[in-house]
């Protein structure tokens, strides 16, 4: 019989390849050192700061998916999700900011751009020179982004972009906008287009006062009729698939993601219980306690097999975006109880910025939330085994 490793216990770390443990080893020291003794600043003052994609970029943690001839690593999802999981480790927000940039930036560039825009955006935004961010969701259009009003409407040297996006990661320090509109000129197909900073009638405020996901800024986007040539559009997808297909990649990391955050909650609870004494014993050898690590230990470990098997399907080609609606879906939805447990075994202590899992818990929140909320995946799992849609 073999040994048992409470943190590992199913032996993820033996599934990997060599390349996938250095690439996680990598972007585990990263986080570590560099973006832990952060956070706790950044996300009580709200601040996000924009030298973080650099540093990313030199790790080489941006767009590891794309090709090395555009500045990534040509690396497997599996390593994709394993960095997520890394970051998400620290922060949900400092992961939410590699993510886009990779995912809902670089991919749609490259996998529906024209040579001449990969060739301009891919390298910056690999390196971190440039900050990308990714509108879909408008005011009146969150989970049905079909409802969505901003149009592009057909100008004699390009597009006239008029609309509104709201809640967008990123906007308010972004360089490359990433966004979805209805055109005109194609039916009314929802086009994408991409937009640069300083263009006339482009803004990005910032949305305030959020109480999750502080380290990491988000914005509106608002366009109020600017003009860009026919070299904007992205002319290798049209309909809702162009969105997906970025947002079924991002949907995937994610799943990686929270199990990362997970897992920091759950660790904290093991050692806090270890620590902490009550009624002359600590409160790790109750049985309550006890059954409670129990069963985050199991959710962590099934949860990382589930992602680590859809990551292996999605190098070998063969994932389908309900495999990922399962585990974006449950990872964020066990996530999301094992944060709220691990604030309650904590105590009093458990709502200090100090011991840091209430920041995980507000953060988890919104990825919950985001990329499609915890039912309407459910919606798209209850489709494909009943051939019903319940959206409307
Ligand atoms: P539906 O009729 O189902 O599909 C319309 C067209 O899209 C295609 N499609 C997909 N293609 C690829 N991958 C997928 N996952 C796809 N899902 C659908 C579909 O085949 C069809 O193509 P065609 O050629 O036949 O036209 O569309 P619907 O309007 O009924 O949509 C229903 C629903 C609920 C599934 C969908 O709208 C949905 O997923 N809503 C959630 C919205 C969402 O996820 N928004 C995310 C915004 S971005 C974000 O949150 C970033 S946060 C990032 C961070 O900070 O980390
Ligand atoms: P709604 O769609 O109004 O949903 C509200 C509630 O109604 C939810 O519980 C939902 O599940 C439920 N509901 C909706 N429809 C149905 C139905 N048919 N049946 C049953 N229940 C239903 N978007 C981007 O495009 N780019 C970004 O970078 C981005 N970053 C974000 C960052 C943050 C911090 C946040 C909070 C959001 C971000 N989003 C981004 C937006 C996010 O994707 C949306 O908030 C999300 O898709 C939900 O849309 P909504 O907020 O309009 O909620």
């Amino acid at each position: 019989l073999g040994s048992f490793s409470w943190d590992d216990p199913l032996r993820l770390a033996d599934q990997l390849t060599e390349d996938e443990r250095m690439m996680a080893d990598s972007a585990r020291a990263y986080a570590q050192e560099k973006l832990q003794p952060r956070v706790i600043e950044a996300y009580n003052s709200e601040t996000v700061e924009p030298e973080i994609f650099r540093e990313m970029g030199e790790m080489g943690l941006l767009g590891i998916t794309i090709p090395e001839e555009y500045g990534g690593l040509g690396a497997s999802y599996v390593s994709y999700g394993l960095v997520a999981r890394e970051i998400e480790r620290v922060d949900s927000g400092y992961r939410s900011m590699m993510s886009v940039q990779s995912s809902l930036v670089m991919y749609p560039i490259y996998a529906y751009g024209t040579e001449e825009q990969r060739q301009k955006y891919l390298p910056k935004l690999a390196s971190g020179a440039f900050i990308g961010c990714f509108g879909l969701t408008e005011p009146d259009a969150g989970s049905d982004p079909a409802g969505m009003k901003t149009r592009a409407e057909k100008t004699e040297s390009g597009y006239r972009i008029t609309g509104s996006k709201m809640w967008i990661s990123n906007s308010p320090i972004a360089d490359v906008f990433v966004v979805w509109a209805k055109s005109d000129a194609h039916d009314g197909k929802i086009r994408g287009f991409v937009l640069e900073k300083g263009m006339t009638g482009l803004s990005a405020p910032k949305v305030g006062n959020k109480l999750s996901l502080r380290a990491s800024v988000t914005g509106e986007i608002v366009m109020d009729g600017v003009d860009v040539g026919e070299d904007a559009l992205l002319p290798h997808v049209q309909g809702l698939k162009g969105p997906f297909g970025c947002l079924n990649r991002a949907r995937y990391g994610i799943s990686w993601g929270v199990m990362g955050a997970a897992e920091f909650c759950w660790h904290a609870a093991r050692q806090y219980g270890l620590d902490r004494k009550q009624f002359g014993k600590p409160i790790a050898q109750t049985q309550l306690f006890q059954k409670k690590l129990a069963d985050m230990q199991t959710e962590i470990t099934l949860g990382l097999q589930a992602s680590l098997q859809v990551g292996r399907l999605m190098d070998d080609a063969k994932a389908a975006p309900e495999m990922i609606s399962m585990v974006k879906r449950n990872n964020c939805g066990k996530a999301l109880d094992i944060a709220r447990l691990s604030r309650d075994m904590h105590g009093g202590n458990g709502i200090s910025a100090e011991f840091q899992v209430m920041r995980h818990m507000a953060n988890l929140e919104t990825v919950n939330t985001y990329e499609g909320t915890h039912d309407v995946h459910a919606l798209i799992l209850g489709r494909a085994q009943t051939g019903l849609q319940a959206f409307f």
